[in-house]
């Protein structure tokens, strides 16, 4: 009998843990894959407060950038060692994968391209609704 109460409130303080656990949705996955020279697909579009885990993939024989500073300034990063110290882009060496997980907070169209490349037209675009 007397055990009955702790159990029960040690069965109710897992029940919320569990819940809260389970209740974190999780991220939306977006791939962008790099060739040479040009991102596939060159125009993204995500919701706001929204969670994502953009998926970045290098499939060229160069060297490329995921250069977007605006983007990533009004975005919550939550691996932000992922990208350049200035926050504005990220490096990609041939057949590096790398995610960046990100809520973008502010709606509107935002520039994309690879730093190295843009002369070449490597550019692209990304819409946050
Ligand atoms: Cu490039």
């Amino acid at each position: 009998m007397r055990w009955t109460y702790p159990i029960a409130a040690l069965g109710l303080a897992l029940a919320i843990v569990i819940g809260v656990v389970a209740a974190k949705p999780r991220p939306v996955t977006v791939t962008v894959t790099m060739v040479d020279y040009r991102f596939v697909p060159d125009h993204l579009t995500f919701t706001h407060d929204v969670r994502y885990r953009l998926h970045l993939e290098n499939h060229g024989k160069e060297t490329h950038e995921f250069t977007a500073p605006a983007f990533f300034a009004t975005a919550d990063i939550g691996n932000p060692d992922v990208l350049s110290s200035d926050r504005s882009e990220v490096l990609m060496q041939p057949d590096d994968k790398k995610d960046v997980f990100l809520t973008p907070l502010k709606p509107g169209t935002y520039d994309l391209r690879c730093a190295d490349h843009d002369w070449f037209g490597m550019v692209g675009g990304i819409t946050v609704k």
